[in-house]
């Protein structure tokens, strides 16, 4: 058996091993990815619901990931958590951060955790996270749940990921105008107001139902420290779930999922072979940008094209 044969037979083994190293091998962007991606693909992957959770720096994401995470422990099921980490290289801080306060599933074998950084990435963070939400699925796990720090583009397109999104808001920290101004909020199925039993939280659940009344969004009051209203939340998930599920919006929801990480896959690839292209003849490349850029990419549809099918197969698959 062969190395690739391996790592998937681990994955599906629930194998904590195989399953870092397959997550490593698609990150470092490593020739195997394609093999073990192929594998992977053929499973379905339908039974398990990706669930997003997104917010401003400190309301308290990781804090109420970690009580679901108890939650869906005591109902049996094996979970899965994609952090997504915009730390510096340098202080690395909230990647400790999250490690640590996960740790009290740290040695739980049906608690896969895995952090991501942003640092140092232009693109192909979204066909990575998806990567790895898929390994986990293949895993056994169900939910598998995305931690994002709800503040630049490259987290809010991992935010596209989820089939269900929910928005952590804490009183106090003035940041939800900055959310409200970004959107964010329009792409929240749910909204959590934690940290719930401080001054201003009744302020704050009052002026977002005030902004979602029209909308069909659940404002959910938490307080995570305590695993206050959590029991809550987990069912308004299920329930958003089940009803998207019969209606057919999770399927219409997965095939978007699925272009994002296409489109997100192909620009990567279209990047780095346009700026080899401009390094190796600068002096080519004089004008109008737009009809340069329009060139280069005709240019390389027609020359790259067979050899791009056959470097990631799993992309045109
Ligand atoms: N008062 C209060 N504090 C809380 C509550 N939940 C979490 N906290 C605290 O808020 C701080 C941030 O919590 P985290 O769970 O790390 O928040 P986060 O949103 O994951 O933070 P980042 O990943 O750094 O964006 C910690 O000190 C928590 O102990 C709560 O319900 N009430
Ligand atoms: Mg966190």
């Amino acid at each position: 058996m062969n190395d690739i044969d391996e790592i998937v037979k681990g994955i599906y083994l629930k194998e904590p091993r195989a399953i870092g190293r397959a997550i490593s091998i698609i990150e470092d962007g490593d020739q195997r990815a394609g093999a073990i991606l192929k594998q992977i693909n053929a499973k379905s992957i339908q039974d398990s619901t990706i669930v997003g959770i997104t917010g401003p720096i400190g309301t308290g994401k990781s804090t109420i990931i970690n009580q679901l995470i108890a939650h869906y422990r005591t109902q049996g099921g094996r979970v899965g958590i994609v952090a997504i980490d915009p730390s510096s290289p340098v202080s690395g801080g909230a990647l400790l951060g999250d490690r640590i306060r996960m740790m009290r599933h740290a040695m739980d074998k049906d608690v896969v955790i895995r952090s991501m950084a942003t640092r140092g990435k232009q693109g192909g963070l979204c066909a990575s996270a998806a990567a790895a939400v898929r390994i986990m699925i293949c895993s056994g796990c169900n939910p598998v749940i995305i931690e994002t720090v709800g503040v630049g583009q490259a987290e809010i397109d991992v935010v596209g990921l989820a089939d269900i999104t929910v928005l952590v808001l804490a009183p106090g920290a003035g940041d939800e105008i900055q959310v409200m101004k970004a959107g964010i909020i329009e792409i929240a199925d749910i909204v959590v107001v934690n940290k719930a039993e401080c001054p201003g939280a009744d302020s704050l659940i009052m002026e977002l139902e005030n902004v979602l009344h029209q909308r069909n969004c659940a404002v959910c009051r938490v307080i995570a420290r305590e695993a206050y209203g959590i029991e809550n939340l987990a069912t308004a998930i299920g329930k958003i779930d089940r009803e998207r599920r019969k209606s057919g919006q999770f399927t219409g929801k997965r095939k978007q999922i699925r272009e994002t990480e296409i489109i997100d896959c192909a620009i990567e690839m279209m990047r780095d072979e346009i700026r080899s292209r401009l390094q190796e003849c600068p002096g080519n490349y004089t004008g109008d940008p737009r009809a340069i850029a329009r060139k280069l990419i005709d240019d390389i549809c027609v020359t790259e094209l067979d050899m791009l099918k056959r470097k990631r197969p799993e992309v045109f698959s």
